[in-house]
């Protein structure tokens, strides 16, 4: 019998009888059949991995081929050559290298894709002093989380079918259209909100993928219709759907307030309401999800395993250092946008809620925050709330202010406060 043991360099495989080493290293993808075992063929290895998926808690399995992406390619193209990929550097990369699993994995043969509802429930009623967190970072660091129980996969996988598996685990880390992947393995199909729907969880899954050196038996593509529903294009509160299935990640306020590292453009600034981080209102309408989410079965992405349903507003924007931040978010989603992402976010969330009670901390982010993505977007909050205190305290940062943007950001405040905190709020569109 073999068995595998690692070092960092490489893997060896051993026969734990005589505990010598056999051929095959990472590298050379080969089959060891244990004593007495047959070959597997890949109808075999499909229900060999349906088991141990569902065993380990995925809700959906699928398999495709690893070859290219050929309509997601198309579209892909399109919406990079529109702009929609806004600052997001690994989605201008190269259309060939994302929609090519190839290219992360020479040897792949197989993409397994693999879903896990994260559904934690519908959101309680904002307490009024919340920031809204998008239910797939209720809970803890989703990446981490699921790439453990794939390597683990993989591990049984090798044990059960007795061969070694060249493997790539991963979940949103790596540069490969996941949604066309796991479309093309049956998980379901693009709703008109672009994300994929499933016609028995909906839409709140994460998709995991192993892409594989060995072939396995492939699904049919997942098909299923929005109809004549577009509910969530009406619903989108910035208009960020342009066209069925097509998103505009300048325009999304999931974009916005997870992947923008800078300021959110003034004029969007009140359709994030009180999203502080992502936003699932396209999801929440959707049909699918009112008949078909059911709560995940997965602990870490439960509501009180993580940050939950809402952040305090002002208790986020105390957070001067990245250290408090580390220790208040580190094993959450929610580090994502960094410390000074998160702050902007609530700043906006302050000036949208007007929250009164927030006045104070947003001055002491507004004259002592290192950050002046913060300092701006907490001049701009305490212009939307106004009153005698804001104004004086904003005079005073615009003589000592030493950022130019910034400073235009405590002018319009000022302004806004003037006109009794209300900031004339103008067509959303970005053309
Ligand atoms: C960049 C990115 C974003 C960007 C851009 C989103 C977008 N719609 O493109 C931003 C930051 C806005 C974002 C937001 C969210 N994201 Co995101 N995101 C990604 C990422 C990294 C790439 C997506 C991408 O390739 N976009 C480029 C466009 C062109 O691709 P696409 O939207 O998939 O479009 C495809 C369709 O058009 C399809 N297609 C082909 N033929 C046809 C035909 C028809 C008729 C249609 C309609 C479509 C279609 O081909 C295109 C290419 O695959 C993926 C992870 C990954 N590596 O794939 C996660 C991913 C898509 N995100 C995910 C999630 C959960 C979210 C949020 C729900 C988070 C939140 N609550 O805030 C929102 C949803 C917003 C939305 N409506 O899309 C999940 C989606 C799971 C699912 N069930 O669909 C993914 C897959 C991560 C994961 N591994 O689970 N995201
Ligand atoms: S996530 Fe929010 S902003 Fe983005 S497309 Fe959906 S509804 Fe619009
Ligand atoms: S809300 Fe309607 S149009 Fe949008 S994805 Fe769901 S079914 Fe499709």
């Amino acid at each position: 019998m073999a068995i595998f043991i690692r070092n960092v360099q490489h893997s060896v495989i051993v026969c734990i009888d005589c505990m010598r080493p056999q051929e095959g290293t990472i590298g050379e993808p080969m089959i060891v059949k244990r004593e007495g075992q047959k070959a597997r063929g890949p109808r075999e290895v499909r229900r060999v991995l349906e088991e141990k998926a569902r065993a380990k808690g995925f809700d959906l399995v699928g398999v495709t081929s690893a070859r290219p992406l050929a309509q997601g390619a198309i579209r892909l193209k399109e919406w990079q050559e529109a702009g929609m990929a806004a600052d997001m550097i690994y989605m201008g990369r190269p259309v060939e290298l994302l929609s090519d699993p190839r290219r992360l994995q020479k040897s792949a043969r197989s993409i397994v894709s693999l879903g896990v509802s994260y559904y934690p429930g519908e959101h309680p009623e904002n307490p009024g002093s919340g920031g809204r967190v998008a239910r797939y970072a209720w809970g803890k660091d989703y990446h981490t989380v699921i790439r453990k129980r794939l390597i683990s996969l993989r591990v049984e996988l090798e044990k059960t079918l007795g061969c070694r598996i060249k493997a790539r685990a991963f979940t949103d880390a790596v540069p490969l259209l996941e949604r066309s992947a796991a479309q093309h393995a049956g998980l379901g199909f693009f709703g008109r909100n672009s994300c994929l729907i499933n016609g028995e969880i909906g839409s709140y899954f994460f998709i995991a993928d192993l892409i594989l050196d060995l072939k396995v038996e492939t699904d049919v593509e997942g098909t299923g219709t929005c109809g004549k529903c577009t509910r969530c294009m009406t619903a989108c509160p910035s208009g960020a759907i342009k066209a069925p299935g097509v998103v505009d990640s300048r325009l999304c306020i999931s974009y916005l307030t997870i992947e923008n590292r800078g300021r959110i453009p003034r004029k969007l600034r009140k359709a994030v309401g009180d999203w502080a981080f992502g936003c699932d209102i396209c999801q929440e309408v959707c049909p699918y999800n009112k008949r078909k989410a059911t709560v995940s079965r997965w602990p870490e992405f439960s509501a009180n395993s993580g940050a939950g349903p809402y952040i305090e507003i002002m208790e986020v924007l105390y957070i001067r250092t990245d250290e408090e931040f580390k220790e208040r978010f580190g094993d959450t989603p929610l580090t994502r946008p960094g410390r000074a992402g998160l702050l902007r976010n609530c700043c906006v969330v302050a000036g949208n809620v007007k929250l009164k009670e927030a006045v104070p901390t947003l001055i002491s982010c507004l004259r002592d925050d290192a950050s002046s993505l913060v300092r701006g977007h907490a001049a701009w909050a305490l212009g939307k709330i106004g009153g005698n205190v804001a104004e004086m305290v904003l005079r005073k940062a615009l003589e000592e202010e030493p950022d130019g943007e910034c400073r235009e950001e405590i002018e319009y405040a000022l302004r806004s406060s003037h006109d009794g905190g209300e900031e004339a709020f103008r067509h959303l569109s970005m053309s």
